[in-house]
């Protein structure tokens, strides 16, 4: 049978398309023992090779020494994988052909045996799904500033709107409209928390400039907000934990704002669409500013790893 072409023999389909969790994952969760999902977009479409591998170990890592369990999440070979070993990781950071899967695209990736790594909405959804109920990430996507032209907002907001799952993250990512952003989860019913601030953050910058309207200090406070969710029985939503990278790691914000308008114009220039308007806008940052949009980036990432450890730690206490 070709590749990419759907099997219709087995009659055991929806055993087929479950998702593997790691050995590691599986008693982590049967114990109720902290578990923290990780995306594996970021990796293979959002850092350059061959820091990304590196970059990969080590998040998985900083997970593990904050008190939790990393569960990095990934379609290979049409398995969707919840934590992936070693060699697994390594092929989502090597594989020049992985693609790039939002929610939409897991049913086809499952059916056609594909791989791909998993955006912020697929590795919700999947987390969600396997009963994980905190998510680190660097930035949401959201409404682009092209919007009235392109309609491109990114499929993470509607998922996260349908899907009840704490996520640690620097906001969205500031190549976007964030204020635009910011109305459409509220319009959706997300919930946003700053953690010890009252702005939301900028993702290589520390501030948005924008305004949230409720800040918890401790990821016990975090847990006590996931629990009275819980006790509502809802919102259905997802919960942000907008954690800004420190003042010392930001890019210089008039560095920042210079090389994100020649970075938009080059995008508009060379008629970048769809999937590949994020991954293009990340690298020209990286480039022109000669790696320090990357630095910032992974300082928000990696204090977004450690925190969203911590609140998985205060969310499993909270519950015995
Ligand atoms: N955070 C980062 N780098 C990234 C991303 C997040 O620091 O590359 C990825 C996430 O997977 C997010 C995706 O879901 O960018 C958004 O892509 P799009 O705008 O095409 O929906
Ligand atoms: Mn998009």
């Amino acid at each position: 049978m070709p590749a990419h072409t759907p099997q219709h023999a087995s009659t055991d389909r929806s055993r087929r398309h479950e998702p593997a969790l790691s050995p590691e994952v599986r008693d982590a969760l049967a114990a109720r023992r902290p578990v923290v999902a990780l995306e594996s977009t970021i990796i293979a479409h959002g850092l350059p090779r061959p820091r990304n591998l590196q970059v990969a170990l080590e998040l998985e890592e900083l997970v593990r020494a904050s008190g939790a369990v990393p569960a990095t999440i990934a379609v290979l070979d049409g398995t969707a994988h919840v934590g992936l070993a070693k060699e697994e990781l390594g092929r989502v950071a090597e594989d020049p052909a992985i693609r790039k899967l939002g929610h939409r695209d897991l049913a086809p990736a499952l059916a056609t045996g594909a791989s791909g790594a998993t955006t912020v909405s697929a590795t919700a959804f999947l987390a969600a799904r396997a009963g994980l109920r905190v998510f680190a990430t660097g930035g949401l996507g959201g409404v682009h500033r092209e919007w009235a032209e392109t309609q491109d907002e990114s499929a993470d907001l509607r998922l996260l709107a349908r899907t009840g799952i704490t996520v640690v993250c620097a906001g969205v990512k500031s190549i976007l409209d964030v204020p635009a952003t910011l109305q459409r989860l509220e319009t959706l019913g997300v919930g946003v928390l700053g953690y010890r601030t009252a702005h939301f953050p900028g993702f290589y910058l520390t501030s948005s400039g924008e305004p949230v309207d409720w800040t918890v200090h401790t990821p016990e406070e975090v847990a006590e907000v996931m629990w009275a969710r819980e006790a509502l029985g809802g919102p259905e939503a997802a919960l942000i934990i907008a954690n800004p990278v420190p003042e010392k790691d930001q890019l210089a914000p008039e560095l920042h704002d210079r090389v994100l308008a020649d970075a938009l114009a080059a995008c508009r220039a060379q008629g970048i669409e769809g999937q590949a308007v994020t991954p293009f806008l990340l690298d020209h940052l990286m480039r022109h500013t000669k790696g320090a949009s990357l630095e910032a980036n992974l300082a928000a990432v990696r204090g977004n790893v450690a925190l969203a450890a911590r609140i998985a730690a205060a969310a499993s206490a909270a519950r015995r």
